[in-house]
This record gives C-alpha cells, structure tokens and sequence, in this order.
C-alpha cells in the first residue's frame, strides 16, 4: 500500500484560479510563453521544481542560525559537513545557484572549439558550454527518445556510441565529460550504477574526466535502489557516495534534491589543484568561497536539507507521487514517458499533437492549452527550448517534444495532481484542433524564457 506524506502541514499558502477570460487576456500579454505569466494568474505551478520547494520546520529553525560572518561563517563548515558526510569529496564550496557553479567550472575547463560530452545536458549547461567557447554533445542511449517502451535506466549513456565518439573525435578535442544524474532534458531518467561505473571506465581508458551534474541525485539513488539488483539493501547514502566515487568533481543546483529555494554547490574529490583554480574564480562571480553569493542562513538551510534529501521515507513519497500523477494521465490515455521520472511527469507532444510540426512548438501549444483550461503552468522541453544552430541560425529540431509537468516538493497534495490530469485529459479529446505558434521575438541565449510567440494563421 502507498503510505501517505511523510509530513504534516503546518502552514498554509492560498492559491486562487482567475477565470477564463482572465487566463485568455493573461497569456496574449504573455506572448503565449507561461515563463511571462505572474504568480496571481497561476493556480497550480508546474513549471519547474527548481526552488520552488517548501523548507522543513528544522530548515527554517536554521534559518534562525545562519551566521552572517563574511569569512568563515559557521554555517559553511555545518555545510561543508553535511556535503562531506552524504557526498564523501574532501572540497565542498557554495554557489548563489546551479548555473553560479557552471559560470565557473566551464571557462576553467573548456578550450574554445572543443566538446563536452554528456548523456544528455541540461539547457543552462549547454548555454555555458557555449559560452566558454565549447559545444555540447550529448551521448545518451536511443530509447530515451522512444516514450511509449519502458526501461529502468533511460538516462543512460549508449557506451558503444560515447566510446566510438571519442576515438573518432579525437581525446585532445574533448574538454571532459559530464553525467547528468537524474537525466532531466530525457524526463526526469535515472542513470544506472552500472552505466555511471562504465562511462567513468572508458573516459579514464581515454584520459577524459568525468563530472557529474548532480541536480538530483538523491532520486537518481532512489532509483538505483529501487530498480538495480545488488542495491536494494543499501542505504541511499551509501548508494550516493559510491555514485560520485565514479566521477572527479561536481556541479549542483542545489534547489532541487538540496530541498532549498536558493543555492548551489561545486564539489571536488581529492585534485587539490583543481580545487584551488575554482575557489579563485569563485572569489570574482560568487563572493568569497565560505558563502558563495549565498546568506549564511542559506547555507545553514542547505546542510540541513542535504541530510533530509537523502531521507527514504521522504524519496518514497517524493517518487511516488509522480508515479501517481503519471498513473492517472496514463489511464486517461495521454502519452507520457515511460517509466516516470523523478522529478515530473513528461507529457509527449509529439504524440498528442501529431499535426503540429516541430517548428510550431507542440509541447508549447500544449503549455498554453493547459494553463487556459486549467490555470497549470508547466514548461516545454523540446524545440523551442533547444534553440538554433548557432553557426546557421536554423531552427533545431528535438528529437522529443515533451511538456514537463514538474512537481515542487513537498508543496501539491494527490488532490492537486488529480486536477492536472483532469485537465490535460480533457484537452487529450480535442487535441486535433488546436494550432501551431510562430515566434515573433527571440533573444540569442537560452531564448525561452523571454521569447514571444502567436499563433499560426
Ligand atoms: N533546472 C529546471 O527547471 C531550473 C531552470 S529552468 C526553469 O529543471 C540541471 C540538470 C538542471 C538545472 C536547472 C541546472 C541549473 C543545472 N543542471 O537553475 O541554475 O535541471 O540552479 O541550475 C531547472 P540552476
């Protein structure tokens, strides 16, 4: 039997649905991207899990303690602690946020021309690979793109492809290799032990290191216990520390698994050397290295939430309820990805809206429908998101059109999932009439967020 929530609510926060009329007027001055929408015009936000989390009774007694000293504050050595102790590297230093640790890693990494490898990256990795003058591979098994056909691990890496890459590219034109744990861009997809022990295994046959985008890792290990045989007795922790024990160093957005609305980490295994070159860019983008362009009750927060993160009880649950909103889309005949993720339920477009080509934005149109019939917001993966070429300036085409249904930790209730896939079952019967969108405005690096679009005449 599913347990119910591991928590009780202790504070409430109202949410209100506008009418439709009032949705209809918000998304024309939306430019019919939700990124644009305000708070007061969404009912139940799926957007992102990013931040969006509610913080525990012991989180915000943190808060309290959070020591605001410049240098050495005390809540970076409690947090520094709490990193060690679940992550097991000697070098821990915060960031404002995930892309705080990028802006930095990759510029020390990156030679101009040359490849990132990765399973699949995610948009703001794939904006600062870029931007530090590299370009972004990503190497991720095939079946991750088929919806419809279940596997455990669909974030994993086809290690025939990764190897056969890297010899014919060349070692010397490959700046390092990055595991994104769980695989978001691909629905939220764990990537086995194995894959994660194998990929590290040919990377070091070719001298390439490894790192790891550890966004959401816990559920990443929630999944290895639950789905890979010689893991089901292990502790989650044990199942995380020997996750990074594959890879040399870490980026993380810590608003995801951290269970913190703001924060970031960069971690580092033993290469002292490596460590010191990052702290010092830390010094000029974040602040200096014991806070990281985060207060100390922020930090304080975090190496609680880290610990909490971590907690089976609260994974079953958090793993749980996105079976269950998958569950329930599934039923009413809505194509998903299969098996859910960890973090959302990713609705195929490409599916539900067959007639609309790539380069109208399915999962965008699919965004729009769901905020207007019901006032959810969710986000697009696919096209749209992934942008142009940046040599030609064509459109890309996403080998998956997805509209991600993501759900903020311990915030919506069963009863909220229940009206999301109402929703999206009623617009499931008519999805043969809605129509494409055009873009009218774009900014050159990742355009979504801002982007303005109309819709097809
Ligand atoms: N992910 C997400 O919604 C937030 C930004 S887009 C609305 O999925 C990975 C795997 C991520 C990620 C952010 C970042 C960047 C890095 N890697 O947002 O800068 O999913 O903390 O992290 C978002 P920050």
């Amino acid at each position: 039997m599913r347990k119910a929530e591991p928590f009780k609510i202790k504070m409430v926060e109202p949410i209100n649905l506008i009418s439709k009329e009032e949705r209809q007027a918000a998304l024309i001055r939306a430019g019919y991207n939700v990124f644009s929408l305000t708070a007061d015009e969404i009912y139940i936000d799926v957007l992102t899990d990013s931040g969006t989390g509610a913080m525990s009774d012991r989180q915000w007694a943190g808060i309290m303690m959070g020591d605001e000293s410049y240098a050495g504050s005390r809540s970076f050595f409690k947090l520094e602690k709490s990193a060690q102790d679940i992550i097991g590297y000697k070098y821990i230093i915060p960031t404002h946020q995930g892309r705080g640790a990028e802006q930095v890693f990759f510029p020390l990494m990156v030679k101009k021309g040359q490849d990132v490898i990765g399973n699949m990256h995610f948009d703001t990795t794939m904006a600062h690979i870029e931007l530090a003058g590299g370009r972004a591979v990503n190497l991720i098994h095939d079946r991750a793109f088929d919806t419809q056909t279940p596997h455990p691990f669909k974030g994993d890496f086809d290690l025939e492809k990764l190897d056969s890459y890297i010899t014919t590219r060349g070692v010397e034109n490959i700046a390092v290799c990055i595991i994104t744990i769980t695989c978001n861009s691909a629905g939220g997809q764990p990537v086995s032990m194995e894959n994660i022990k194998a990929v590290s295994e040919i990377c070091k046959k070719h001298g390439i290191r490894v790192f790891i985008d550890a966004a959401r890792y816990a559920e990443n290990a929630y999944f290895i216990k639950q789905r890979e045989k010689g893991y089901e007795n292990k502790s989650i922790k044990d199942i995380v520390r020997e996750m990074f024990s594959y890879a040399e160093g870490f980026t993380m957005s810590a608003k995801k698994d951290g269970l913190v609305n703001i924060g970031g980490l960069l971690g580092v295994r033993d290469d002292e050397e490596l460590y010191v070159a990052l702290r010092s860019m830390i010094v000029p983008f974040e602040g200096f290295p014991t806070y990281g362009g985060l207060a100390g009750r922020d930090l304080e927060a975090l190496a609680i939430g880290l610990q909490e993160g971590v907690e089976e009880a609260y994974l079953e649950y958090r793993i749980g309820q996105i079976e269950y909103l998958g569950k329930r889309l599934m039923e009413g005949g809505v194509p998903i990805q299969t098996p859910t993720g960890g973090h959302a339920v990713f609705v195929d477009a490409k599916k539900m809206l067959s007639h609309i080509p790539y380069h109208q934005f399915p999962a965008q149109v699919l965004a729009n429908e769901l905020y207007l019939e019901g006032g959810v917001r969710g986000v697009e993966i696919g096209s749209f998101l992934l942008g142009r070429n940046v040599e030609t300036g064509e459109q890309l085409e996403s080998p998956m059109e997805l509209l991600r249904l993501t759900i903020p930790r311990r915030v919506y209730t069963d009863r909220h999932m229940d009206y999301i896939a109402d929703a999206l079952i009623a617009i499931n019967q008519r999805a043969h009439t809605l129509k494409g969108l055009e873009i009218v405005y774009e900014p050159k690096v990742l355009r979504h967020f801002t982007a303005k679009l109309k819709p097809v005449e």
